[in-house]
């Protein structure tokens, strides 16, 4: 037997090893072995589009490299498109946690568009509202969330540097994989910090071992929270991913995006025409909730803006 079928699992085929994708940059992957051994793998042939917490087939190669035979199937993917290109952020997701702040003002056509990709993932959200500590901005950040009571995420105030941040998010993130995302400066990287004791020099380790330079997040990572928020010997993981400027949802068609909306669900069927485009038909459920106080204008001038924007992305 060779040292390199030795070290693989017991369930793996002779000198594969599954892994978990911790880190992605271009065609260079940083997968995490069981044994907690962290390789440098590159794709076989051009089975690329492997993703941070993807889970995958490794064929061990030399010391510290491998090379990825198969990606495994995913239970979800979240990622946002434009016309030229599309970014994932990452695969396996059990939570989206969304970062916002009181201060700088964040989007809320950014915040709603997140929104609408992980619901149609199925990938539930929690909205984080960081640095509540400065209250006097508080309740115009409020009143502006105030729009998405209906769109099925919990929305919790917090202040990143509050040491009793830890211990209250516990709950959300015990036992599953979250997803951090939101626009730079809302505090992704100081809750990171607060929740990965570590995380910092990691984030320096991995930029040196690129030659990257800068501490900036370019793409996303994956963390292990520590151990006490394991639940039923599932660990918890939380993955960091890249500020972004815009949010484009070229990959969904005019009904996913409708059902991206979930407060647009219970309507959704109940239109005088099965067709509907929810824009301006005679017995469109949508436009009578929206009339009938149930459903914000915001919410359905969103709508409109991500299903004019698809379409005119079809006409090139
Ligand atoms: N007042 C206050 N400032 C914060 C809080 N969290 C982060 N900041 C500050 O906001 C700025 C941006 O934070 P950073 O973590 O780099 O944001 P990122 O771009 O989302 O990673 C930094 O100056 C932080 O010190 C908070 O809870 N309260
Ligand atoms: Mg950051
Ligand atoms: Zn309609």
């Amino acid at each position: 037997m060779s040292k390199r079928a030795r070290q693989a699992t017991p369930t793996a085929p002779a000198g594969r090893v599954s892994g978990l994708v911790i880190a992605a940059h271009g065609r260079h992957y940083s997968v995490e072995l069981p044994d907690g051994e962290v390789r440098q793998c590159y794709p076989r042939g051009k089975r690329g589009d492997a993703t941070v917490g993807d889970r995958v087939s490794v064929s061990l190669q030399g010391v510290t490299e491998g090379a990825i035979e198969a990606i495994e199937p995913r239970r979800n993917l979240l990622f946002r498109s434009d016309q030229m290109r599309s970014k994932q952020f990452a695969a396996n997701v059990d939570r989206l946690l969304f970062v916002l702040a009181t201060e700088p003002e964040f989007s809320m056509d950014l915040a709603g568009r997140a929104l609408v990709a992980a619901t149609t993932a199925g990938i539930p959200t929690t909205i984080l509202l960081n640095k509540a500590d400065r209250t006097a901005l508080l309740p115009r950040a409020r009143e502006r969330l105030a729009n998405l009571a209906g769109a099925g995420a919990q929305i919790i105030e917090l202040s990143a540097h509050d040491p009793d941040t830890p211990a209250r998010l516990a709950p959300v993130l015990a036992g599953r994989t979250s997803l951090l995302l939101g626009q730079s400066a809302m505090g992704k990287s100081t809750l990171l910090n607060a929740l990965v004791p570590g995380a910092a020099a990691a984030t320096r380790e991995h930029s040196v071992a690129l030659g990257a330079g800068r501490h900036t997040t370019t793409s996303s990572r994956l963390y292990h929270l520590p151990q006490d928020l394991t639940r039923d010997g599932v660990p918890a993981n939380l993955i960091d991913s890249p500020g972004f400027q815009g949010f484009g949802l070229q990959h969904l068609s005019r009904e996913e995006v409708a059902h991206g909306f979930a407060e647009f669900e219970p309507y959704l069927g109940e239109c005088r025409f099965y067709n509907c485009t929810h824009e301006h038909e005679p017995g469109c459920a949508i436009l009578a909730a929206i009339d009938a106080g149930v459903i914000p204008p915001e919410r359905h001038a969103l709508y409109l803006r991500i299903v004019h924007e698809n379409t005119a992305g079809e006409r090139y």
